[in-house]
Protein backbone atom coordinates (compact mmCIF):
# COMPACT_ATOMS: atom_id res chain seq x y z
CA UNK A 1 0.00 0.00 0.00
CA UNK A 2 1.18 3.75 -1.27
CA UNK A 3 2.41 5.71 2.08
CA UNK A 4 -0.37 8.45 0.76
CA UNK A 5 -3.15 5.94 0.72
CA UNK A 6 -2.48 5.16 4.70
CA UNK A 7 -1.48 8.92 5.48
CA UNK A 8 -4.81 10.78 4.28
CA UNK A 9 -3.94 13.81 5.60
CA UNK A 10 -2.13 14.91 3.19
CA UNK A 11 -1.87 18.81 4.33
CA UNK A 12 -0.82 19.87 0.66
CA UNK A 13 -2.80 16.88 -1.39
CA UNK A 14 0.42 17.03 -3.64
CA UNK A 15 1.86 14.24 -5.37
CA UNK A 16 5.05 12.56 -4.33
CA UNK A 17 7.78 13.44 -6.20
CA UNK A 18 6.14 16.41 -7.62
CA UNK A 19 8.89 18.70 -6.57
CA UNK A 20 11.62 16.32 -7.29
CA UNK A 21 13.93 14.40 -4.38
CA UNK A 22 15.66 14.97 -1.89
CA UNK A 23 18.20 13.13 0.74
CA UNK A 24 18.31 14.22 4.32
CA UNK A 25 21.73 13.65 6.37
CA UNK A 26 21.57 12.93 10.39
CA UNK A 27 25.02 13.46 11.04
CA UNK A 28 27.56 11.12 13.21
CA UNK A 29 27.83 11.31 16.95
CA UNK A 30 30.61 14.01 16.91
CA UNK A 31 33.15 11.97 19.27
CA UNK A 32 33.80 8.93 17.82
CA UNK A 33 31.60 6.13 18.59
CA UNK A 34 28.35 4.60 16.67
CA UNK A 35 25.14 6.20 18.58
CA UNK A 36 21.74 4.46 17.69
CA UNK A 37 18.89 6.88 17.84
CA UNK A 38 16.51 7.99 15.73
CA UNK A 39 17.52 10.79 13.85
CA UNK A 40 15.21 13.83 14.53
CA UNK A 41 15.58 15.12 10.96
CA UNK A 42 12.64 12.64 9.88
CA UNK A 43 10.50 15.37 11.14
CA UNK A 44 11.92 17.79 8.38
CA UNK A 45 11.79 14.74 5.68
CA UNK A 46 7.97 14.23 6.73
CA UNK A 47 7.27 17.71 6.10
CA UNK A 48 9.06 17.75 2.37
CA UNK A 49 6.96 14.51 1.88
CA UNK A 50 4.29 16.23 2.87
CA UNK A 51 4.61 19.30 0.64
CA UNK A 52 5.53 17.38 -2.51
CA UNK A 53 9.54 15.82 -2.64
CA UNK A 54 10.18 12.57 -2.36
CA UNK A 55 12.38 12.57 0.44
CA UNK A 56 14.28 10.35 2.00
CA UNK A 57 16.86 10.29 5.21
CA UNK A 58 20.31 8.83 5.26
CA UNK A 59 21.49 8.15 8.90
CA UNK A 60 25.75 8.69 8.79
CA UNK A 61 25.57 6.93 12.68
CA UNK A 62 24.42 3.59 11.17
CA UNK A 63 24.80 4.03 7.57
CA UNK A 64 27.15 3.73 4.81
CA UNK A 65 27.63 7.38 2.45
CA UNK A 66 25.81 6.18 -0.60
CA UNK A 67 28.36 5.98 -3.32
CA UNK A 68 28.66 8.62 -6.46
CA UNK A 69 26.01 7.05 -8.85
CA UNK A 70 23.33 6.41 -5.69
CA UNK A 71 24.03 10.36 -4.83
CA UNK A 72 23.64 11.69 -8.43
CA UNK A 73 20.46 10.59 -8.57
CA UNK A 74 19.01 13.04 -6.49
CA UNK A 75 18.14 16.58 -7.19
CA UNK A 76 18.92 17.86 -3.63
CA UNK A 77 20.43 17.50 -0.16
CA UNK A 78 19.87 18.69 3.40
CA UNK A 79 22.03 18.24 6.65
CA UNK A 80 20.82 18.88 9.97
CA UNK A 81 22.98 20.11 12.60
CA UNK A 82 21.79 19.34 16.55
CA UNK A 83 24.42 20.71 18.47
CA UNK A 84 27.82 22.95 17.71
CA UNK A 85 29.73 20.15 18.54
CA UNK A 86 28.50 18.68 14.91
CA UNK A 87 29.53 21.64 12.93
CA UNK A 88 33.35 20.34 11.76
CA UNK A 89 31.24 17.50 10.09
CA UNK A 90 28.88 19.06 8.97
CA UNK A 91 31.39 21.72 7.11
CA UNK A 92 32.72 17.91 5.91
CA UNK A 93 30.06 16.40 4.52
CA UNK A 94 28.62 19.36 2.79
CA UNK A 95 32.10 19.66 0.89
CA UNK A 96 31.86 15.85 -0.05
CA UNK A 97 28.48 16.64 -1.45
CA UNK A 98 29.41 19.85 -3.57
CA UNK A 99 32.63 18.02 -5.03
CA UNK A 100 30.76 15.05 -4.98
CA UNK A 101 27.17 16.14 -7.46
CA UNK A 102 27.95 19.75 -8.36
CA UNK A 103 24.60 20.75 -5.18
CA UNK A 104 25.40 22.83 -2.52
CA UNK A 105 23.16 20.70 0.17
CA UNK A 106 20.62 22.94 2.56
CA UNK A 107 21.88 23.08 6.20
CA UNK A 108 19.02 23.55 8.83
CA UNK A 109 18.72 22.97 12.63
CA UNK A 110 18.79 25.10 15.71
CA UNK A 111 22.61 25.61 15.61
CA UNK A 112 22.77 27.15 12.10
CA UNK A 113 19.64 28.88 13.02
CA UNK A 114 22.53 30.68 15.18
CA UNK A 115 24.94 31.37 13.07
CA UNK A 116 25.42 34.95 11.68
CA UNK A 117 25.53 34.69 7.82
CA UNK A 118 28.87 36.16 7.65
CA UNK A 119 29.79 33.58 10.42
CA UNK A 120 27.93 30.71 8.16
CA UNK A 121 29.74 31.98 4.86
CA UNK A 122 33.08 31.66 6.88
CA UNK A 123 32.66 28.16 7.73
CA UNK A 124 30.92 26.38 4.93
CA UNK A 125 32.16 28.64 1.77
CA UNK A 126 29.88 28.01 -1.46
CA UNK A 127 29.33 24.67 -0.48
CA UNK A 128 26.25 25.21 1.20
CA UNK A 129 23.20 27.14 1.59
CA UNK A 130 22.20 28.17 5.42
CA UNK A 131 18.62 27.31 5.98
CA UNK A 132 17.03 29.44 9.22
CA UNK A 133 13.24 29.85 8.49
CA UNK A 134 10.52 27.47 6.28
CA UNK A 135 11.36 30.74 3.89
CA UNK A 136 14.81 29.52 2.99
CA UNK A 137 13.29 25.68 3.74
CA UNK A 138 10.98 26.40 0.88
CA UNK A 139 13.83 28.18 -1.12
CA UNK A 140 15.87 25.53 -1.09
CA UNK A 141 13.80 22.63 -2.14
CA UNK A 142 12.02 24.44 -4.66
CA UNK A 143 8.12 24.12 -2.76
CA UNK A 144 5.43 26.47 -2.98
CA UNK A 145 4.21 25.78 0.46
CA UNK A 146 5.78 23.64 3.44
CA UNK A 147 3.62 21.36 5.40
CA UNK A 148 3.38 22.59 8.84
CA UNK A 149 5.56 20.61 11.23
CA UNK A 150 2.93 20.46 14.01
CA UNK A 151 0.62 18.53 11.26
CA UNK A 152 2.68 16.14 9.81
CA UNK A 153 3.29 12.42 11.03
CA UNK A 154 6.92 11.37 11.36
CA UNK A 155 5.60 8.13 10.55
CA UNK A 156 5.63 9.11 6.90
CA UNK A 157 9.02 9.22 6.73
CA UNK A 158 9.67 6.28 8.71
CA UNK A 159 7.92 3.90 6.71
CA UNK A 160 11.10 4.43 4.22
CA UNK A 161 13.38 2.82 6.48
CA UNK A 162 14.23 -0.68 6.25
CA UNK A 163 13.02 -3.31 8.27
CA UNK A 164 16.33 -4.06 10.39
CA UNK A 165 17.48 -0.59 11.10
CA UNK A 166 13.65 0.14 12.19
CA UNK A 167 13.68 -2.82 14.71
CA UNK A 168 16.97 -1.59 15.75
CA UNK A 169 16.02 1.99 16.35
CA UNK A 170 12.48 0.93 18.32
CA UNK A 171 14.90 -1.18 20.59
CA UNK A 172 16.36 2.02 21.59
CA UNK A 173 15.20 5.05 23.09
CA UNK A 174 14.48 7.59 20.70
CA UNK A 175 12.69 10.94 20.79
CA UNK A 176 8.75 11.96 19.72
CA UNK A 177 8.12 15.53 19.45
CA UNK A 178 4.56 16.68 21.28
CA UNK A 179 5.16 20.62 20.88
CA UNK A 180 7.22 23.13 19.34
CA UNK A 181 8.95 25.83 21.12
CA UNK A 182 8.39 27.03 24.54
CA UNK A 183 6.78 30.16 26.18
CA UNK A 184 9.66 31.13 28.54
CA UNK A 185 13.10 32.45 27.32
CA UNK A 186 16.13 31.54 29.97
CA UNK A 187 19.19 33.61 28.91
CA UNK A 188 21.80 30.91 27.97
CA UNK A 189 18.79 28.72 26.03
CA UNK A 190 19.81 28.48 22.68
CA UNK A 191 16.22 26.84 21.64
CA UNK A 192 13.17 27.84 20.01
CA UNK A 193 12.03 29.66 23.08
CA UNK A 194 9.89 33.48 23.72
CA UNK A 195 6.67 32.38 22.23
CA UNK A 196 3.69 30.34 23.11
CA UNK A 197 4.32 26.89 22.40
CA UNK A 198 2.70 25.28 19.18
CA UNK A 199 0.95 21.79 19.99
CA UNK A 200 1.74 19.00 17.41
CA UNK A 201 -1.77 17.73 16.09
CA UNK A 202 -3.19 14.64 18.14
CA UNK A 203 -3.96 13.18 14.18
CA UNK A 204 -0.15 13.10 13.61
CA UNK A 205 0.69 12.35 17.38
CA UNK A 206 -1.76 9.05 16.96
CA UNK A 207 -0.45 8.30 13.77
CA UNK A 208 2.75 8.33 14.94
CA UNK A 209 1.96 6.15 17.85
CA UNK A 210 -0.25 3.88 16.31
CA UNK A 211 2.51 3.05 13.41
CA UNK A 212 5.43 2.80 16.15
CA UNK A 213 3.27 0.28 18.62
CA UNK A 214 2.32 -1.95 15.79
CA UNK A 215 5.87 -1.62 14.19
CA UNK A 216 6.95 -3.13 17.60
CA UNK A 217 4.62 -5.33 17.97
CA UNK A 218 5.97 -7.09 13.91
CA UNK A 219 9.08 -7.07 15.49
CA UNK A 220 8.16 -9.02 19.35
CA UNK A 221 9.77 -5.67 21.11
CA UNK A 222 7.62 -5.44 24.09
CA UNK A 223 9.05 -1.90 25.52
CA UNK A 224 8.97 1.45 23.74
CA UNK A 225 11.47 3.87 25.44
CA UNK A 226 10.43 7.55 24.94
CA UNK A 227 11.70 10.43 24.88
CA UNK A 228 8.68 13.00 24.55
CA UNK A 229 10.92 15.62 22.82
CA UNK A 230 9.63 18.68 24.46
CA UNK A 231 11.12 22.22 26.00
CA UNK A 232 8.62 21.88 28.42
CA UNK A 233 6.43 19.43 28.87
CA UNK A 234 3.64 20.48 31.80
CA UNK A 235 3.80 23.70 30.25
CA UNK A 236 0.28 23.18 28.68
CA UNK A 237 -1.16 19.99 31.03
CA UNK A 238 -4.47 20.15 28.66
CA UNK A 239 -2.27 19.42 25.25
CA UNK A 240 0.09 16.95 27.80
CA UNK A 241 -3.24 14.75 28.80
CA UNK A 242 -3.68 14.79 25.27
CA UNK A 243 -0.90 13.40 24.67
CA UNK A 244 -1.19 10.60 27.62
CA UNK A 245 -4.34 9.37 26.96
CA UNK A 246 -2.86 8.74 22.72
CA UNK A 247 -0.17 6.70 24.85
CA UNK A 248 -2.31 5.14 27.29
CA UNK A 249 -4.40 3.57 24.69
CA UNK A 250 -2.34 2.25 22.20
CA UNK A 251 -0.01 0.50 25.36
CA UNK A 252 -2.58 -2.50 25.01
CA UNK A 253 -0.10 -3.87 22.44
CA UNK A 254 3.40 -2.29 23.72
CA UNK A 255 4.60 -0.91 26.85
CA UNK A 256 5.49 2.57 26.82
CA UNK A 257 8.49 3.85 29.22
CA UNK A 258 7.72 7.75 28.41
CA UNK A 259 9.83 10.76 29.56
CA UNK A 260 10.62 14.52 29.27
CA UNK A 261 12.22 17.22 30.11
CA UNK A 262 10.23 20.34 32.28
CA UNK A 263 10.47 23.74 34.24
CA UNK A 264 10.14 22.58 37.98
CA UNK A 265 7.54 25.33 37.92
CA UNK A 266 4.83 24.03 35.19
CA UNK A 267 5.15 20.33 36.32
CA UNK A 268 3.82 22.00 40.10
CA UNK A 269 1.62 24.22 38.91
CA UNK A 270 0.11 21.43 36.10
CA UNK A 271 0.09 18.50 39.07
CA UNK A 272 -1.64 20.61 41.93
CA UNK A 273 -4.08 22.27 39.54
CA UNK A 274 -4.63 18.81 37.73
CA UNK A 275 -4.76 16.01 40.09
CA UNK A 276 -6.06 13.81 37.63
CA UNK A 277 -2.79 14.50 35.88
CA UNK A 278 -1.11 11.37 38.41
CA UNK A 279 -3.39 8.38 37.21
CA UNK A 280 -3.03 9.40 33.56
CA UNK A 281 0.27 9.52 34.01
CA UNK A 282 1.29 6.19 35.11
CA UNK A 283 -1.52 4.84 32.70
CA UNK A 284 0.49 6.08 30.01
CA UNK A 285 4.17 4.48 31.39
CA UNK A 286 5.27 7.56 32.53
CA UNK A 287 8.26 7.01 34.56
CA UNK A 288 11.10 10.08 34.35
CA UNK A 289 10.98 13.91 34.61
CA UNK A 290 14.13 16.08 33.99
CA UNK A 291 13.96 19.76 35.59
CA UNK A 292 16.14 22.20 34.13
CA UNK A 293 17.41 23.03 38.06
CA UNK A 294 20.90 24.31 37.09
CA UNK A 295 21.13 26.26 40.41
CA UNK A 296 20.40 26.47 43.97
CA UNK A 297 21.34 30.56 43.78
CA UNK A 298 18.47 32.79 44.11
CA UNK A 299 20.61 35.85 42.52
CA UNK A 300 21.67 33.58 39.52
CA UNK A 301 18.21 32.21 38.80
CA UNK A 302 16.95 35.93 38.60
CA UNK A 303 19.62 37.08 36.12
CA UNK A 304 19.30 33.72 33.50
CA UNK A 305 15.17 34.60 33.89
CA UNK A 306 14.49 31.11 34.76
CA UNK A 307 11.11 30.33 35.88
CA UNK A 308 11.18 28.65 39.22
CA UNK A 309 12.60 29.39 42.70
CA UNK A 310 14.30 26.93 45.57
CA UNK A 311 11.05 26.37 46.59
CA UNK A 312 9.73 24.97 43.14
CA UNK A 313 12.19 23.34 43.03
CA UNK A 314 11.54 21.54 46.29
CA UNK A 315 8.35 21.03 45.91
CA UNK A 316 8.53 19.09 42.10
CA UNK A 317 11.18 16.74 43.43
CA UNK A 318 8.48 16.22 46.69
CA UNK A 319 5.87 15.61 44.29
CA UNK A 320 7.79 13.13 41.76
CA UNK A 321 8.12 11.24 45.29
CA UNK A 322 4.77 11.32 45.66
CA UNK A 323 3.57 10.04 42.53
CA UNK A 324 6.86 7.49 42.39
CA UNK A 325 7.79 9.27 38.98
CA UNK A 326 11.90 9.50 38.92
CA UNK A 327 13.31 13.05 39.04
CA UNK A 328 16.16 13.95 36.91
CA UNK A 329 18.25 16.93 38.13
CA UNK A 330 20.18 18.88 35.18
CA UNK A 331 22.99 20.87 36.92
CA UNK A 332 24.85 23.11 34.78
CA UNK A 333 27.77 24.58 36.52
CA UNK A 334 30.29 27.20 34.84
CA UNK A 335 28.36 30.01 33.66
CA UNK A 336 29.99 33.30 34.53
CA UNK A 337 28.03 34.71 37.39
CA UNK A 338 28.03 31.80 39.45
CA UNK A 339 30.03 31.90 42.75
CA UNK A 340 32.34 29.48 43.80
CA UNK A 341 29.95 28.84 47.31
CA UNK A 342 27.43 28.54 44.79
CA UNK A 343 29.01 25.71 42.95
CA UNK A 344 29.49 23.75 45.84
CA UNK A 345 25.77 24.44 46.92
CA UNK A 346 24.54 23.05 43.54
CA UNK A 347 26.53 19.62 44.20
CA UNK A 348 25.92 19.25 47.64
CA UNK A 349 22.06 19.42 46.39
CA UNK A 350 21.99 17.41 43.84
CA UNK A 351 23.59 14.69 46.21
CA UNK A 352 21.55 15.37 48.75
CA UNK A 353 18.30 14.91 46.68
CA UNK A 354 20.01 11.87 45.22
CA UNK A 355 19.84 10.44 48.65
CA UNK A 356 16.08 11.89 49.67
CA UNK A 357 14.42 11.77 46.74
CA UNK A 358 15.74 8.87 44.30
CA UNK A 359 16.98 11.37 42.36
CA UNK A 360 19.48 11.09 38.65
CA UNK A 361 21.87 13.22 38.36
CA UNK A 362 22.69 15.23 34.55
CA UNK A 363 25.41 17.46 34.84
CA UNK A 364 26.56 19.60 32.43
CA UNK A 365 29.25 22.76 31.77
CA UNK A 366 27.68 25.43 31.18
CA UNK A 367 28.07 27.17 27.87
CA UNK A 368 27.55 31.21 28.09
CA UNK A 369 27.72 31.56 24.46
CA UNK A 370 26.22 29.25 21.96
CA UNK A 371 25.06 29.94 18.08
CA UNK A 372 20.74 30.98 18.91
CA UNK A 373 21.40 32.08 22.39
CA UNK A 374 21.51 35.86 23.69
CA UNK A 375 25.38 35.58 24.34
CA UNK A 376 26.21 34.86 21.28
CA UNK A 377 23.89 37.47 19.57
CA UNK A 378 25.39 40.10 21.67
CA UNK A 379 28.76 38.81 21.02
CA UNK A 380 27.94 38.32 17.22
CA UNK A 381 25.98 40.84 15.68
CA UNK A 382 26.21 44.65 16.05
CA UNK A 383 22.86 46.21 16.20
CA UNK A 384 21.07 43.59 18.66
CA UNK A 385 24.28 44.84 20.67
CA UNK A 386 23.54 48.61 20.23
CA UNK A 387 19.54 47.59 20.92
CA UNK A 388 20.56 45.49 23.69
CA UNK A 389 23.08 48.11 24.89
CA UNK A 390 20.56 51.06 24.73
CA UNK A 391 17.86 48.82 26.92
CA UNK A 392 19.95 47.96 29.47
CA UNK A 393 20.86 52.06 29.98
CA UNK A 394 17.14 52.26 30.60
CA UNK A 395 16.48 48.59 32.58
CA UNK A 396 18.41 48.00 35.25
CA UNK A 397 17.27 44.00 35.17
CA UNK A 398 18.14 44.19 31.38
CA UNK A 399 22.45 45.27 32.53
CA UNK A 400 22.27 42.74 34.86
CA UNK A 401 21.75 40.00 32.39
CA UNK A 402 23.07 41.62 29.74
CA UNK A 403 26.11 43.44 31.58
CA UNK A 404 28.59 40.96 31.24
CA UNK A 405 28.37 39.84 27.11
CA UNK A 406 28.24 44.02 26.34
CA UNK A 407 30.97 44.98 28.30
CA UNK A 408 33.42 42.19 27.45
CA UNK A 409 32.02 41.47 24.03
CA UNK A 410 35.50 42.26 22.03
CA UNK A 411 37.21 39.77 23.92
CA UNK A 412 34.73 37.34 23.94
CA UNK A 413 34.56 37.85 20.06
CA UNK A 414 37.83 37.23 19.77
CA UNK A 415 37.21 33.74 21.03
CA UNK A 416 34.14 33.33 18.63
CA UNK A 417 36.33 34.07 16.06
CA UNK A 418 38.92 31.60 17.01
CA UNK A 419 35.91 28.88 16.47
CA UNK A 420 35.41 30.25 12.86
CA UNK A 421 38.59 30.11 11.96
CA UNK A 422 39.42 26.36 13.64
CA UNK A 423 35.86 24.97 13.33
CA UNK A 424 37.11 21.48 15.68
CA UNK A 425 37.15 23.94 18.33
CA UNK A 426 33.07 23.96 18.11
CA UNK A 427 33.67 20.82 19.66
CA UNK A 428 34.41 22.45 22.85
CA UNK A 429 31.01 24.39 23.63
CA UNK A 430 29.08 21.07 23.89
CA UNK A 431 27.63 20.87 27.18
CA UNK A 432 29.56 17.49 28.10
CA UNK A 433 32.80 19.59 27.46
CA UNK A 434 34.94 20.69 30.67
CA UNK A 435 35.46 24.31 30.28
CA UNK A 436 38.29 26.02 28.21
CA UNK A 437 39.62 29.58 28.01
CA UNK A 438 37.59 29.96 25.14
CA UNK A 439 34.44 29.03 27.30
CA UNK A 440 35.68 30.48 30.44
CA UNK A 441 38.39 33.13 30.25
CA UNK A 442 38.47 33.43 34.12
CA UNK A 443 41.29 31.01 35.28
CA UNK A 444 40.36 30.38 38.62
CA UNK A 445 36.50 29.76 38.01
CA UNK A 446 37.11 28.10 35.11
CA UNK A 447 38.82 25.58 37.46
CA UNK A 448 36.15 25.64 39.68
CA UNK A 449 33.63 24.85 37.45
CA UNK A 450 35.36 21.60 36.03
CA UNK A 451 36.46 20.73 39.71
CA UNK A 452 32.41 20.44 40.94
CA UNK A 453 31.05 19.41 37.26
CA UNK A 454 33.58 16.81 38.00
CA UNK A 455 32.67 16.18 41.22
CA UNK A 456 28.95 15.74 40.91
CA UNK A 457 29.32 13.45 38.19
CA UNK A 458 32.04 10.94 39.78
CA UNK A 459 29.93 11.11 43.45
CA UNK A 460 27.09 10.65 41.45
CA UNK A 461 28.33 7.49 39.47
CA UNK A 462 29.80 6.17 43.04
CA UNK A 463 25.63 6.47 44.19
CA UNK A 464 24.70 4.65 40.89
CA UNK A 465 22.74 7.58 40.04
CA UNK A 466 24.52 9.34 37.26
CA UNK A 467 23.31 9.90 33.68
CA UNK A 468 26.11 11.84 31.81
CA UNK A 469 29.80 11.83 31.43
CA UNK A 470 32.55 14.38 31.03
CA UNK A 471 34.16 15.28 27.47
CA UNK A 472 37.42 16.57 27.00
CA UNK A 473 38.43 19.53 24.83
CA UNK A 474 40.09 20.02 21.51
CA UNK A 475 43.47 22.13 22.35
CA UNK A 476 44.07 24.83 19.52
CA UNK A 477 47.62 24.36 19.69
CA UNK A 478 50.21 23.14 16.83
CA UNK A 479 52.80 21.93 19.20
CA UNK A 480 53.73 18.12 20.02
CA UNK A 481 52.22 18.46 23.47
CA UNK A 482 48.49 19.86 22.14
CA UNK A 483 48.61 17.12 19.44
CA UNK A 484 49.52 14.93 21.91
CA UNK A 485 46.72 15.78 24.17
CA UNK A 486 44.60 16.28 21.29
CA UNK A 487 44.71 12.29 20.52
CA UNK A 488 44.31 11.27 24.21
CA UNK A 489 41.11 13.61 24.35
CA UNK A 490 39.63 11.52 21.00
CA UNK A 491 40.64 8.28 22.72
CA UNK A 492 38.63 9.20 26.12
CA UNK A 493 35.90 11.15 24.60
CA UNK A 494 35.03 7.69 22.36
CA UNK A 495 35.24 6.21 25.47
CA UNK A 496 32.39 7.96 27.02
CA UNK A 497 28.45 7.16 27.30
CA UNK A 498 27.19 10.14 24.60
CA UNK A 499 23.71 12.67 25.96
CA UNK A 500 20.82 11.99 26.20
C1 LIG B 1 15.96 14.77 20.27
C2 LIG B 1 17.02 15.74 20.70
C3 LIG B 1 18.30 15.24 20.82
C4 LIG B 1 18.69 13.83 20.45
C5 LIG B 1 19.16 13.88 18.96
C6 LIG B 1 18.90 12.63 18.21
C7 LIG B 1 19.08 12.81 16.74
N1 LIG B 1 20.16 12.31 16.21
O1 LIG B 1 18.27 13.39 16.09
C8 LIG B 1 19.87 13.59 21.44
C9 LIG B 1 19.26 13.15 22.76
C10 LIG B 1 20.91 12.58 21.02
C11 LIG B 1 20.37 15.02 21.56
C12 LIG B 1 21.64 15.34 21.89
C13 LIG B 1 22.12 16.64 21.97
N2 LIG B 1 21.38 17.76 21.88
CO1 LIG B 1 19.48 17.78 21.55
N3 LIG B 1 17.64 17.94 21.36
C14 LIG B 1 16.73 17.10 20.98
C15 LIG B 1 15.35 17.78 20.95
C16 LIG B 1 14.53 17.30 22.14
C17 LIG B 1 14.57 17.55 19.67
C18 LIG B 1 15.41 17.76 18.41
C19 LIG B 1 14.75 17.14 17.21
O2 LIG B 1 15.08 16.07 16.78
N4 LIG B 1 13.77 17.82 16.62
C20 LIG B 1 13.24 17.50 15.30
C21 LIG B 1 13.91 18.48 14.40
C22 LIG B 1 13.93 18.21 12.98
O3 LIG B 1 13.21 19.71 14.65
P1 LIG B 1 13.98 21.00 15.12
O4 LIG B 1 15.27 20.63 15.77
O5 LIG B 1 13.04 21.84 15.85
O6 LIG B 1 14.32 21.65 13.69
C23 LIG B 1 13.45 22.54 13.03
C24 LIG B 1 14.24 23.51 12.19
O7 LIG B 1 15.48 23.81 12.80
C25 LIG B 1 14.34 22.86 10.84
N5 LIG B 1 15.45 21.96 10.56
C26 LIG B 1 16.17 21.18 11.38
N6 LIG B 1 17.09 20.51 10.69
C27 LIG B 1 16.95 20.85 9.39
C28 LIG B 1 17.64 20.43 8.26
C29 LIG B 1 17.27 20.95 7.01
C30 LIG B 1 18.00 20.49 5.81
C31 LIG B 1 16.21 21.87 6.92
C32 LIG B 1 15.81 22.39 5.60
C33 LIG B 1 15.52 22.29 8.06
C34 LIG B 1 15.90 21.78 9.28
O8 LIG B 1 13.16 22.08 10.73
C35 LIG B 1 12.62 21.78 12.02
C36 LIG B 1 11.20 22.28 12.09
O9 LIG B 1 10.39 21.64 11.27
C37 LIG B 1 15.74 19.30 21.05
C38 LIG B 1 14.82 20.15 21.92
C39 LIG B 1 13.59 20.53 21.15
N7 LIG B 1 12.45 20.16 21.64
O10 LIG B 1 13.69 21.15 20.11
C40 LIG B 1 17.15 19.27 21.66
C41 LIG B 1 18.17 20.26 21.11
C42 LIG B 1 18.09 20.29 19.61
N8 LIG B 1 19.44 19.65 21.50
C43 LIG B 1 20.34 20.50 21.77
C44 LIG B 1 21.68 20.18 22.13
C45 LIG B 1 22.58 21.35 22.51
C46 LIG B 1 22.14 18.86 22.12
C47 LIG B 1 23.58 18.45 22.44
C48 LIG B 1 24.56 19.13 21.53
C49 LIG B 1 23.82 18.69 23.94
C50 LIG B 1 25.25 18.73 24.33
N9 LIG B 1 25.80 17.65 24.79
O11 LIG B 1 25.86 19.79 24.22
C51 LIG B 1 23.57 16.91 22.27
C52 LIG B 1 24.56 16.32 21.28
C53 LIG B 1 24.04 16.19 19.86
C54 LIG B 1 25.06 15.85 18.84
N10 LIG B 1 25.94 16.75 18.48
O12 LIG B 1 25.09 14.78 18.35
C55 LIG B 1 19.84 21.94 21.69
C56 LIG B 1 20.33 22.64 20.43
C57 LIG B 1 20.61 24.08 20.68
C58 LIG B 1 21.44 24.73 19.64
N11 LIG B 1 21.11 25.95 19.29
O13 LIG B 1 22.40 24.21 19.19
C59 LIG B 1 18.28 21.70 21.76
C60 LIG B 1 17.43 22.75 21.05
C61 LIG B 1 17.90 21.61 23.27
C62 LIG B 1 18.05 22.88 24.06
N12 LIG B 1 17.10 23.18 24.92
O14 LIG B 1 18.99 23.61 24.01
N13 LIG B 1 19.38 15.91 21.31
Amino acid sequence: MGLFQIYEDRPMGIDPGRYGSALLFNLPYPFGKERTYLPGVHLVASQLIHSGVRAEVCDLDLQEMPNKNILASYDNFGISVIGPSSIPCAISLAKELYECTGKSPAVGGRTVEGLEPYQFEKLFGPAARQVSSDEGTKKCFNIPKLAPRSRVPLASSLKNIDDSLMKTYLEHEFSMPTDFGCAYSCRYCPAENGARQEPRTYDAINQDVGYLASRAKEFGIKQLDIYLGSLDLFQDPAHLRGVLSIAASASKDVKFRLHGLSCASSFVDALEGNPDLKDLLHAAGFCMVSFGIDSTTREFMKSQRKMHNASYSDRALDICREIAVTPGILMLTGFHEEQYCGMAKDVFYTLKKIATHGAVARAYQAKDFVPRNTGWKIISDEDYRNEIALEARQKESVQKEAGYFLENWSELRERVDRMLENPELFRNIDFQMLGTDITNPNRMKRYASNASYLALIAAAELLGKNMNYPLFPQSSGDGLIAKSWNKAAKYLNSKMAFDR
